[in-house]
């Protein structure tokens, strides 16, 4: 990248709003945004100090007004990218956006690239790749709980982490390579019993790390779920409990839900995306039946499934084939209808039915048992996985770097146990090091990190 290249991007959404900001960032920021704005009190930017504003107007060719703007000069290295920063918050509308924009590449600025500012932070050693990542992870965070964790790694609690093991693991390196380059000068032997201590401890903290791994990957991407049932046993009903909201059209008359409607829940800090769809059964009407053919693809694709069960109605046979379909997967078994009065379905026969499943009884009416649902769908996606409020690996693309330098070091040592000497065990040790450096970005192949950020939006 050539650093003198000064960028320029819309960097809030498109579409109406209160305010909208341009953001200029370069060698030439400050040049370029004085070419385009005409402050009240006749100053030019390149003149005031850093983290000021400016009240004026951004000005076409001619020095027409374009749109009235509040310029914020932040000066590097003390910004977001570390080069000059200006940002202007103008009116928010797209047009008067596009226009302020096109005006900056005029004046000599370059279309940022995606997520180009947040590189170029990167580029110049503000942040490391485990804390882009995190401003992504921010700006898409679907609850507290994986915003929080978002956070933390963007302050650098994962990179710390990190980078303490590589650099125990570096240490390490060095003592044995000072031992192999001077095997004549007196350095003394590489304490193997002492090297073994340093690689357990390696490997406990590599395990510490992936513990919780499995929670925040789920509570970063959310779990795909889907409701499933025969007509009419309260499916659509059961989406609103658990959204709290009349989302889904609900009636008594059985098909009443064709399209496969698709929410996000928020249950425990975990994102839910939950798919209603149409009662599974077979039928005569060619729509209902698009409606149920898209039932049995979601039900295949989805990670959790919530099996919904009329109870007043007893248990029919398609309610059986439903339950043997989600054996072996991850599923919840809801009682539903438990005010009416009816043939019902004893828990016992569910229960059998329905294996290691947790079953909840539940009135989509009343809400009642809504709290035990959720309650049963945490259990089923986390498991044992509990959250410690600590910091954990939340990126898969983490996951696989730390997996790979446990592996590398559960290795180290049991070549260290068979007595193999310590420069063949260093190889291990340095492809640990190398692994635990692909999560801070140390060891990086540039492909890598360009189709990271191109996973950003303009702007950011
Ligand atoms: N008494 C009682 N009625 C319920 C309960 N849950 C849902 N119902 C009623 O059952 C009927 C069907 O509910 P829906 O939520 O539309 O059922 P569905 O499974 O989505 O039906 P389809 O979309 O046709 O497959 C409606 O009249 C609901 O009010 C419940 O717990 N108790
Ligand atoms: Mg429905």
């Amino acid at each position: 990248m050539e650093a003198e290249d000064t960028i320029a991007a819309i960097s809030t959404a498109l579409g109406e709003a209160g305010l909208g900001t341009v953001r200029v960032s370069g060698g030439q920021a400050l040049e370029v945004a004085d070419r385009v704005f005409r402050a009240r009190s006749g100053e030019r930017l390149r003149d005031v100090p850093t983290y000021t504003a400016r009240l004026g107007h951004v000005v076409d060719e001619a020095g027409e007004p374009i749109d009235e703007a509040v310029a914020l000069v932040m000066r590097g290295p003390h910004s977001y990218t570390c080069e000059d920063v200006v940002e202007f918050s103008c009116h928010g509308g797209g047009l008067v956006l596009r226009r302020v924009l096109e005006r900056l590449l005029q004046a000599g600025a370059r279309l940022a690239e995606p997520g180009e500012f947040t590189k170029r932070a990167f580029v110049n050693g503000r942040i490391d790749l485990a804390q882009a990542e995190a401003v992504i992870d921010v700006i898409r965070a679907r609850t507290d709980a994986g915003l929080a964790q978002a956070q933390r790694q963007l302050r650098g609690a994962l990179s710390d982490r990190v980078r303490q093991l590589r650099r125990d693991l570096l240490e390490v390196l060095a003592a044995i390579e000072a031992n192999i380059d001077y095997p004549d000068e007196d350095v003394g032997d590489v304490d193997r019993a002492a090297l073994g201590r340093v690689l357990t401890e390696c490997l406990r903290e590599c395990d510490l790390l992936l513990r919780d791994s499995h929670r925040g990957i789920i509570q970063r991407e959310g779990v795909r779920t889907v409701i499933a049932g025969r007509p009419n046993v309260g499916k659509s009903s059961l989406l609103n409990v658990l959204l709290g909201a009349d989302r889904a059209i609900v009636s008594d008359v059985p098909g009443t839900t064709r399209d496969v409607i698709e929410e996000t829940a928020n249950i425990g800090g975990v994102p839910v995306v939950i798919a209603d769809t149409a009662g599974l059964r077979t039928t005569e009407d060619s729509v209902e039946r698009i409606g149920v053919e898209r039932a049995r693809e979601k039900l295949g694709q989805a990670e959790l499934v919530l099996v919904v069960l009329d109870t007043s109605a007893g248990l029919l046979e398609e309610d059986v084939e439903i339950l043997e379909a989600v054996s072996g997967r991850k599923a919840v078994v809801v009682r539903n209808k438990i005010d009416l009065p009816g043939p019902g379905i004893a828990r016992e026969r569910i229960e059998a039915l329905a294996g290691p499943h947790p079953v909840v009884d539940m009135c989509c009416l009343t809400g009642e048992g809504r709290e035990e649902l959720e309650r049963a769908i945490l259990e089923e996606v986390l498991g044992a996985a509990r959250h410690t409020g600590e910091v954990y690996l939340s990126n898969t693309r983490h996951v696989e770097a730390i997996m790979g330098a446990r592996e590398a070091l559960a290795e180290a040592r049991q070549a260290l146990d068979r007595g193999i000497p310590a420069d063949m065990v260093a190889i291990d040790i340095r492809r640990a090091v190398d692994s635990l450096g692909r999560v801070t970005g140390e060891t990086v192949a540039e492909d890598l990190v360009e189709e990271i950020f191109s996973r950003f939006c303009v702007g950011k």
